[in-house]
């Protein structure tokens, strides 16, 4: 008997992935580079499916019926282009190779093009959902040839979350766009934390609120507009006590928040594409921030000047902090998907904004209410220049702006930091401004290195013998 699929990599991820598939009737294939692994999972779980041990990869790859279909789920980086290589050395044209691990969009633009020539099918595809969504019903983003996603797509979506009876799975375009979204997806998953952690900490610094108060007001808002899976679980972690000291244990933990790179991935490439991802870098910038102790402890004592305007009715400014949580939430979102739209046009990907917001509803970190808006702003409109522009968003986002604004003019008069509710309402202001100071920023390029202006009233580049009395202007 013939697996229908193949996992190489079983440690967390992977063997709760081989689960899933085995789970739903298919028969799955286990490689792992050490034995160990492999019979770990079959000794604890072996009995919750069909699996079919292999203890090298020529007997992996021996053990899959064709087209063979091998999902990669190991440490991204070198190590995947070393596994991909043994794969495609056993594999013959037509065969599909799945990387399912968190890798460089970049790279896999590189092996599919690699593979492609080869005559195999390589998928790069997004998994979302920690270990827990691997098992139960991920979010899946995969990339690469339609053709192989026509005899792929039905066993993935089949494992995927599901919402309304719609898989949390769909072929997002050729070769590196499921890898480009998913990197995206885990920026807008930084941008959604840190504002999660500037509300908590405006409730607690502002508000002198004990952490059960806060956890409190997370567990209300989770019935409300903000439901979301990362909403959800802030009121768990707040909730949660110390076991040895009885504190609540957010106390305990030590301010210091770590990364594995996808978010620093996300503002890179929005650089490079020239998209202000600002909430995605506000977040990123903070968490290294956060981590910059040294620094951080000789500035202890730096000067905070007069500190003021504490508010003095708490519900309302806890409505005010809800608000300004929904806003800039909306703005990274915004900022999100117009960096999805400008790759899909570097790389002709043509993604589908409105299908990419009904695979995140479900399985994945970024799992919210707030997603089947956004479904609907792009069923109505595809070609949204903002999703701040869908009108839902639009009247949502000005009915709470009184209150985003008291927030932030709080946090300033209290020196209390919030980087990405800041920044977002910046990018609001900014975006629907008559009139940015860009203007002065063309005079002095053109002042200091002749780059030239364009004027508000005639075509053409120009450039000015600036401090000549008489006029110098000459057209490029
Ligand atoms: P890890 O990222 O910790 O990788 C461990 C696996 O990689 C083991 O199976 C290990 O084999 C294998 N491996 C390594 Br390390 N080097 C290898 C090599 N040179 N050749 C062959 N195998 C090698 O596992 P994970 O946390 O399960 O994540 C798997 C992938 O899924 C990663 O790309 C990760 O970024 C991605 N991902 C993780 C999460 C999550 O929540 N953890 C979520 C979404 C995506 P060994 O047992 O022989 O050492």
């Amino acid at each position: 008997n013939l697996a229908q699929i193949g996992v190489t990599g079983l440690a967390v991820m992977g063997s709760n992935l081989a689960r899933n598939l085995a789970r739903h009737g298919y028969t799955v294939a286990l490689h792992n580079r050490s034995i160990a692994k492999t019979d770990a999972l079959l000794e604890n779980h072996g009995d919750e499916g069909t699996f079919i041990r292999t203890e090298s990869m020529a007997d992996f790859v021996a053990a899959l019926e064709r087209p063979r279909r091998a999902l990669i789920m190991v440490k991204a980086g070198d190590a995947t282009d070393s596994v991909i290589e043994e794969l495609a050395d056993l594999m013959e044209p037509g065969d599909v190779i799945i990387d399912g691990g968190n890798s460089l969009y970049t790279d896999t633009i590189r092996r599919e093009a690699a593979m492609s020539k080869r005559g195999l099918n390589f998928v790069g595809t997004g998994i979302s959902g920690g270990e827990e969504g691997a098992l139960n019903g991920p979010s899946i983003m995969p990339g690469g040839p339609a053709e192989a996603y026509e005899s792929l797509g039905p066993l993935l979506e089949s494992i995927s979350a599901h919402v309304d009876g719609t898989p949390c799975c769909t072929h997002i375009g050729p070769n590196g766009s499921g890898h480009f979204v998913k990197m995206v997806h885990n920026g807008i998953e930084y941008a959604d934390m840190q504002l999660i952690g500037e509300a908590y900490d405006l409730m607690r610094k502002a508000l002198t609120m004990s952490t059960d108060e806060i956890a409190d007001v997370f567990r209300q808002w989770n019935s409300g507009d903000l439901e979301s899976y990362l909403v959800e679980i802030t009121a768990e972690v707040l909730a949660q006590k110390d076991a040895e000291t009885g504190k609540p244990l957010i106390d305990v933990i030590v301010d210091e928040a770590g990364q594995k790179g996808t978010g620093r991935w996300t503002v890179k490439s929005a650089l490079d594409l020239g998209i202000p991802t600002t909430g995605i870098a506000e977040a990123v910038f903070a968490r290294a921030l956060s981590s910059s102790r040294d620094q951080r402890t000789a500035a202890r004592d730096l000067a905070s000047g007069k500190l003021a305007g504490a508010p003095t009715d708490r519900d309302r400014f806890v409505a005010d902090i809800n608000a300004a949580l929904y806003a800039s939430k909306v703005v990274a979102y915004a900022q999100g998907f117009d960096q999805i739209r400008a790759g899909s046009a570097e790389y002709d990907w043509n993604v589908d904004p409105g299908a990419l917001a009904t695979i995140w509803r479900g399985g994945c970190i970024i799992r919210a209410k707030f997603l089947n808006r956004i479904v609907d702003a792009y069923r109505d409109d595809p070609d949204l220049p903002s999703l701040l522009l869908a009108p839902y968003f639009r009247e949502a986002v000005s009915a709470g702006l009184d209150s985003w604004r008291r927030v932030v003019a709080t946090a300033s008069t209290m020196g209390i930091p919030v980087p990405a509710f800041a920044s977002s309402l910046s990018y609001y202001d900014g975006l629907r401004a008559e009139r940015l100071p860009a203007a002065l920023t063309q005079g002095l390029r053109d002042f200091f290195g002749a780059h030239t202006y364009k004027r508000v009233d005639k075509p053409g580049s120009f450039h000015t013998l600036w401090g000549e009395q008489t006029r110098t202007e000459v057209e490029v």
